[in-house]
C-alpha cells in the first residue's frame, strides 16, 4: 500500500465538487462493460462468468484520463470536476433492482444500444427508470465497426471516422441511427445525433461509436463532461464533508484487514475512525472504520488488487473499508457513516432500507442463497419468471440449516437448494449426505443456474410420467379378423387387427352395445408371428387369446373390441398425460370417452 495517490479523483482536497456518478446501462451485450474496459484501458468483460456483468462495479476515471482520451475533444482547463465514477451494471433481465439501483444512485447515465440490435426489453427497462428519477442520459449506439464495409480508425472522434468511409456504410449506419432516434422518440424522448443537439436538456444526444475500436468514444466523454459540467454543476457542489452514505458492493476478505466490504460512496464522506453503520445478514453492524483503502484510479473495484491508504474519501467513490466486525456484512447492503446523528437513529434508517429489499415467500418452496442482495432479488426475479415458489431466500454460503430447511419441503422438486455464486460449508455437505434427499444446485451464472434446476424438474416429471404410464391401462381399439378364429372358447383365440393404440397382455376387453360397454373377458396372450409378445401397437395383426367369451356367442368375427379404461385411468391419461401418448392412441381415447359421456357427460372428469 502506498500513500494517497494526488490523481484520485475524490480525495483532493482543493475538490469543490462532488465527482458525477455516471450510469451505464443497457441490454445485454449491448457493450456496456467493453466501453468502460476501454476507456480505463481493462478487460474485465473477459473474466466474467458466462460473459454477462452480474453485480454492480464501479471505477473512478480521474479528468486527466478523460482528457487524454478525448484528445482535443476535452480540455481540462475547461472543467472543475474531479473525474467521474462510472457505475457498471447488468444487463441481463433478472437483475432489474440492480439497474434499478444503479441508475438511481446516478447523476447521469448511458445507455447503451447495440446499432444492429437496436432497443431490446432492457434498453427500454432502463429508459423507464431513467424517466422515472429524472436523470440526465446520453445514448451510445455502440458497435459502429460491425456495419459491412466498416473501415475502422482506432480510438477516433465520430467525425473523422465517418467520413472515411464508403456511401454504403455511411447509408447503413444512418439507417441504423435514425431507428435508434426513432425508437427514443416512441419512448416519449426526442433525440438526435449529439452533434445537432442544441440543448442538453431538452433533448437526448445520441453519440455513435465502438466500444471495440474506441472510435467516437472521444465523443461521448465530451458529451459528459459538457453535460455534468453545465447542468449539475449545483448539484456536484453540494456539500461533499456531511456523513457518508453508500451501497455495499460486496464483502471480501482482505490479508492483514480481515472481512473487508468495498463500497460505492455516493453521498458524503468518511474518514478513519469514523463509527458506521452496515446492513449484515443479521440486522445493521455498526462498528469503526480501521482502514480506507482506495483502488487506483481506473481500476474497477470488483477486480483491483492493489489499494492506497488514505484518511478520508469523497463522494463519488468506490472505496473499500476495513473494520472489525464485518464478516457479516451483506453485500447490496446500505452503509452509512454516523456523524452529527444519534447513532440508534442511523441504524433505524439501515433497517428500513433493508426492509425493503426483501424478497417475497411462500409456505412451499425451494431454499435460495446468493453472494449479494443484488443477485438475490435477481434469482428471485428469475424463479418468479419460471413460476418456482420460493421458501427461503438468503444471502450467504450454504449452511446446514439451509439443507434442515429445504428438506423440510412436501414436493421432491422443492426439497432443493439454489446457490448463486456462494460456497457450500462443509458441515453443510455432511449434512446433504445425511439427509440424502435435499438436492443442491450451484453456478456463477444466474441462467445456467435456473436452466440446471428446471432440466431436473423436467426430468424428474417424465421420470414420473413413465412409471404413470406403465402402471395405467391403456386406450385400445381393434376387430376380430374374419376366418381367423382358431379356438371357440376357454380361452376364445382370434386373429385381430388394432385399429388405434395399444394392446397389451392381460387387459380387460369390452365390447359396446349402443352406449353401454359389457366386459367379455381378459386378454390372456398375445402372439405375432407365433411369438410371444406383451403389446401390439396400431396396425398390427396378432393372435389373442381371450379367457371367458365363446366365439358365436359373446363375440363374433368382425366384432370392434376395446380394452377396458377404469375412469381413474381415463382421467389421468386425458388430463395429465396426453401429450406424452401416440396420436393414435389419443384417438383411441377420445372414442373411448365419447361413447361413454353420449351416456354421462361427466364420465372420467
Ligand atoms: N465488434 C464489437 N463488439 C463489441 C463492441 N462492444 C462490445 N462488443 C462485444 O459484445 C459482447 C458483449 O460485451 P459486454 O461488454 O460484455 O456487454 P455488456 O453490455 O456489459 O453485457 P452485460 O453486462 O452482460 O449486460 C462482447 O463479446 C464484446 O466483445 C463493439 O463496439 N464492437
Ligand atoms: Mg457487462
Amino acid at each position: 500500500m502506498s500513500d494517497t495517490d494526488a490523481d484520485a479523483p475524490s480525495t483532493t482536497e482543493s475538490n469543490a465538487l462532488r465527482t458525477p456518478i455516471v450510469a451505464v446501462l443497457g441490454h445485454v451485450d449491448h457493450g456496456k462493460t467493453t466501453l468502460l474496459d476501454k476507456i480505463r484501458g481493462s478487460a474485465v468483460s473477459e473474466g466474467e462468468a458466462g460473459a454477462i456483468t452480474q453485480h454492480i462495479g464501479a471505477t473512478a476515471v480521474p479528468l486527466d484520463t478523460v482528457s487524454q482520451m478525448a484528445g482535443s475533444l476535452v480540455n481540462p482547463d475547461d472543467f472543475d470536476l474531479p473525474g467521474l465514477l462510472f457505475i457498471d451494471t447488468p444487463g441481463h433481465h433478472s437483475f432489474s433492482t440492480l439497474r434499478s439501483r444503479g441508475g438511481a444512485l446516478a447523476d447521469i447515465a448511458i445507455v447503451v444500444v447495440d446499432v444492429n440490435d437496436g432497443f431490446q426489453p432492457q434498453t427500454i427497462e432502463a429508459l423507464d427508470i431513467l424517466k422515472r428519477t429524472g436523470t440526465p442520459f446520453v445514448v451510445a449506439a455502440n458497435k459502429i465497426d460491425t456495419t459491412p464495409g466498416w473501415n475502422p480508425n482506432d480510438g477516433s472522434p465520430i467525425q473523422g471516422t465517418y467520413e472515411n468511409q464508403s456511401d454504403n456504410a455511411r447509408q447503413r449506419l444512418d439507417q441504423n441511427l435514425y431507428e435508434i432516434i426513432g425508437n427514443l422518440s416512441d419512448e416519449g424522448f426526442s433525440a438526435d445525433l449529439y452533434w445537432r443537439v442544441q440543448n442538453f436538456q431538452k433533448n437526448v444526444g445520441v453519440v455513435p461509436l465502438s466500444a471495440m475500436t474506441g472510435e467516437g468514444i472521444p465523443d461521448l466523454l465530451a458529451v459528459l463532461m459538457g453535460l455534468s459540467q453545465r447542468y449539475m454543476k449545483d448539484e456536484m457542489a453540494v456539500d461533499v464533508g456531511g456523513p457518508g452514505a453508500g451501497t455495499v458492493l460486496e464483502v471480501k476478505e482482505e490479508r492483514g484487514f480481515g472481512a473487508t466490504v468495498d463500497v460505492v460512496l455516493y453521498d458524503g464522506s468518511v474518514r478513519e475512525s469514523d463509527t458506521i453503520v452496515v446492513g449484515g445478514v443479521n440486522g445493521p453492524i455498526v462498528t469503526e472504520v480501521r482502514a480506507l483503502l482506495q483502488p487506483r484510479p481506473n481500476a474497477e473495484i470488483r477486480t483491483e488488487k492493489r489499494f492506497d491508504k488514505v484518511e478520508e474519501v469523497r463522494a463519488a467513490a468506490g472505496i473499500k473499508i476495513a473494520a472489525p466486525d464485518l464478516d457479516d456484512a451483506m453485500a447490496g447492503a446500505p452503509i452509512r457513516v454516523v456523524r452529527d446523528q444519534p447513532v440508534d437513529d442511523v441504524i433505524a434508517e439501515v433497517e428500513s432500507e433493508l426492509a425493503e429489499i426483501e424478497v417475497d415467500t411462500e409456505e412451499e418452496g425451494v431454499v435460495v442463497k446468493a453472494d449479494t442482495l443484488g443477485s438475490l432479488e435477481a434469482m428471485a426475479n428469475a424463479l418468479r419468471e419460471a413460476e418456482v415458489p420460493i421458501l427461503r431466500a438468503e444471502v450467504g454460503d450454504v449452511a446446514p440449516r439451509d439443507v434442515a430447511v429445504a428438506s423440510t419441503a412436501r414436493e421432491m422438486e422443492n426439497k432443493v437448494i439454489l446457490g448463486f455464486n456462494v460456497d457450500v460449508l462443509s458441515n453443510a455437505e455432511d449434512e446433504l449426505e445425511k439427509t440424502g434427499d435435499v438436492r443442491l444446485f450451484k453456478d456463477d451464472v444466474i441462467y445456467q443456474l435456473i436452466e440446471e434446476y428446471e432440466e431436473f424438474v423436467e426430468e424428474r416429471k417424465r421420470a414420473q410420467q413413465e412409471t404413470v404410464l406403465d402402471k395405467i391401462m391403456r386406450p385400445c381399439r381393434f376387430r376380430i379378423l374374419e376366418d381367423h378364429v382358431f379356438r371357440q372358447s376357454s380361452p376364445a383365440v382370434v386373429g385381430v387387427e388394432v385399429l388405434s393404440g395399444t394392446l397389451k397382455n392381460n387387459a380387460n376387453v369390452v365390447k359396446w352395445e349402443g352406449n353401454e360397454p359389457t366386459r367379455v373377458g381378459q386378454l390372456s396372450g398375445i402372439q405375432e408371428q407365433g411369438e410371444d409378445v406383451s403389446e401390439a401397437r396400431a396396425g398390427n395383426r396378432v393372435s389373442v387369446a381371450i379367457d371367458g367369451p365363446t366365439v358365436g356367442r359373446q363375440i363374433e368375427e368382425g366384432d370392434e373390441l376395446w380394452t377396458e379404461l377404469p375412469e381413474k385411468h381415463a382421467k389421468i391419461l386425458e388430463q395429465e398425460l396426453s401429450d406424452e401418448i401416440p396420436a393414435d392412441e389419443l384417438e383411441a381415447l377420445t372414442g373411448y370417452l365419447d361413447k361413454h359421456r353420449q351416456r354421462d357427460p361427466f364420465w372420467g372428469k
